[in-house]
């Protein structure tokens, strides 16, 4: 029998103004389940940051907690974007691998102050955490935290250290959780561990998340316990979050969501997402950001994308715009003329690298010429807007040959696209735990077990911001030289540089992987 005294703040730490879409699922979840059960949800991304204390203490005055369930969304840093501390790639570059000292003298005041606002945010989190219980204590004595999302699920074993004891730390989904915390029930089947009380158990991100099959969040419902809701509701270009499918069934060596959010993927039904997606359009909203963490993860859910895509012609809504992470493998003429039709206007594709080798090397399952053809058929379905690749340089086994193969694949992709729209996002990998890119980092003496993940110090950073010599130096100048000449088109910059040093390969060579005896490298670790 559940507790009727319950009463559970949400508080979303500070974060960058990105939906809070975590604890709007979760506070919609618990609704449905208990519906006496008083609610409220603090959302500090939207709050100024002098007022973050201010504002907590006075949310907790007034609603007295009984349960504080912190939402963590981001942690790591490392982009080829301005950051919340400046261009926090720019700066680590600048002080590795300048040669002029005033530069590299730069690069480590900039690298200095990126680690002085890290290390900032990341105790003044924990503070507020600690601040937040505390003063609920006052009230409710029997108050607790529970703290998850998505930092937490990458850094739950290194986050636990500086939480307060009793503290309930969360991996992956908590809907499943708050469902036992509200019940009163033993929570030692649950993906988390209370510090203090238990240790993480041994892999235990890798545990599966709980079934629970997602019905249209009850946004009519949320809107009264989140007063500052309509904060979102202002900015016509914002993004607003809506997730149609959960889990990704791939391996990709250096990515972390196939474990957070599990293999198996779990098809929201159309229906549900598109009566969401109804209630948000009401209040004006046309603009959404597909959070799953693919939108089409594998062939097998095409039906699903075309089912959503169809459910949302049929219900009218036809001047919205969406977003999505899209493996383009995964298209067929009749989708990407859905996707058009729909309102698409912006996409990302993670291919990695556009060397064939190199892709199955890294273990993504990309057929890159598949992934050619579907684009070419998106564009003749009259797709003519932005599409964002993500390269990652020198993840393993990068040549210079392979980095022609990447230019070569890139050119083509400009041809069908256009030079304008095809956005190449350089970004370096930021080493995450639990990935088969730690295990090889293991393997090969470049990381000893018990590192800390979350360090920013340079000796440790240098290793996680994965760029390995013999190549490392060699990319350093490379975007060194691409900030200097043009800063804010820095991603064409690095494939201009690349390609006047190194040339292009013909495309044929970039969409054949020469057969492997085996691959060395990489050894799956689940
Ligand atoms: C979609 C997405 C984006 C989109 C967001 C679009 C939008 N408008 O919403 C875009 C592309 C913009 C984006 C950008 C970035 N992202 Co992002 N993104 C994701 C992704 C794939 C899904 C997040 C999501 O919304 N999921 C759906 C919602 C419902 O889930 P959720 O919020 O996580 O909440 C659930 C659980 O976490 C949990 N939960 C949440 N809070 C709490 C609290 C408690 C107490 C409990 C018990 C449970 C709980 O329950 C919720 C419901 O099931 C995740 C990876 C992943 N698969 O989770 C990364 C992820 C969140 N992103 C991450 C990062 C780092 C970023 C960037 C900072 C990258 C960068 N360096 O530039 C940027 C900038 C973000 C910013 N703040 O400015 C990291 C954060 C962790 C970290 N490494 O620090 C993640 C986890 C990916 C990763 N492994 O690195 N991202
Ligand atoms: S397809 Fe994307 S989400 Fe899935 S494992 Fe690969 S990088 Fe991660």
């Amino acid at each position: 029998m559940e507790n009727r005294e319950n009463r559970v703040l949400y508080v979303r730490l500070p974060c960058n103004p990105i939906f809070p879409i975590g604890v709007v699922y979760l506070s919609d979840h618990v609704h449905k389940l208990f519906p006496d059960v008083q609610q409220r949800i603090f959302d500090l991304g939207a709050v100024p940051p002098l007022d973050y204390a201010k504002g907590l203490d006075a949310i907790i005055d007034e609603f007295q907690p009984t349960l504080l369930v912190f939402s963590w969304r981001d942690i790591q840093i490392y982009a080829p974007v301005g950051g919340r501390g400046g261009n926090p790639l720019q700066n680590a570059f600048e002080f590795y691998y300048a040669k002029n000292l005033l530069t590299k003298f730069r690069g480590a005041l900039g690298g200095l102050r990126l680690a002085t606002s890290y290390y900032t945010e990341l105790s003044r989190n924990l503070g507020l955490v600690k601040r937040g219980l505390k003063r609920a204590r006052k009230y409710r004595p029997e108050a607790r935290a529970v703290v998850g999302g998505g930092a937490v699920s990458v850094f739950y074993e290194q986050l636990g250290r500086s939480l307060p004891a009793g503290t309930v730390v969360s991996v992956g989904e908590g809907e499943a959780l708050l469902e036992k915390l509200i019940k009163g029930e033993d929570l030692a089947q649950e993906r988390c561990y209370v510090v203090g009380e238990t240790v993480p158990r041994d892999r235990l991100i890798h545990e599966k998340p709980a079934n629970i099959e997602k019905t249209a969040c009850n946004y009519n419902y949320i809107e009264t316990i989140w007063p500052e809701f309509s904060y979102y509701l202002q900015d016509m270009d914002f993004y607003l979050g809506v997730q149609t499918k959960r889990g990704c069934p791939h391996n990709c060596c250096y990515c972390i969501y196939t474990v957070i959010e599990g293999k198996q993927v779990r098809i929201n039904p159309a229906d549900e997402v598109v009566a969401e997606i109804r209630q948000l359009y009401d209040r004006g909203i046309r603009n959404f950001w597909f959070t799953d963490a693919q939108f089409i993860p594998a062939r097998k859910f095409i039906d699903d994308a075309i089912e959503l895509l169809q459910k949302i012609i049929a219900s009218g809504m036809t001047d919205i715009h969406w977003a999505a992470y899209i493996r383009a493998d995964n298209l067929t003429p009749e989708l990407c003329d859905l996707m058009v039709k729909t309102g698409m206007n912006y996409f990302e594709i993670g291919i990695t690298s556009g060397s064939q080798e190199l892709v199955r090397k890294m273990r993504m399952g990309y057929n890159l010429r598949v992934v050619l053809e579907n684009c070419r058929d998106l564009k003749a379905a009259g797709y003519n807007d932005l599409v964002s690749v993500n390269y990652s340089f020198n993840v393993i086994d990068e040549t210079f040959e392979t980095i022609r193969q990447t230019i070569a694949y890139h050119r083509e992709l400009e041809r069908i696209f256009g030079v304008d729209k095809v956005e190449p996002a350089i970004f370096f990998i930021g080493l995450q735990p639990h990935t088969i890119l730690e295990e090889y980092a293991f393997k090969n003496d470049i990381l000893k077990p018990g590192y800390d993940p979350m360090s920013l110090m340079p000796w440790t950073a240098r290793k996680l911001l994965w760029n390995p010599e013999p190549l490392g130096s060699f990319f350093g100048q490379v975007c060194l030289e691409a900030w200097q000449r043009n800063s804010n088109d820095f991603g064409r910059e690095v494939m201009a540089i690349l390609e006047e040093k190194l040339g292009c390969a013909d495309l044929e060579e970039a969409l054949t992987a020469p057969v492997e005896v085996k691959d060395k490298q990489l050894a799956p670790v689940n």
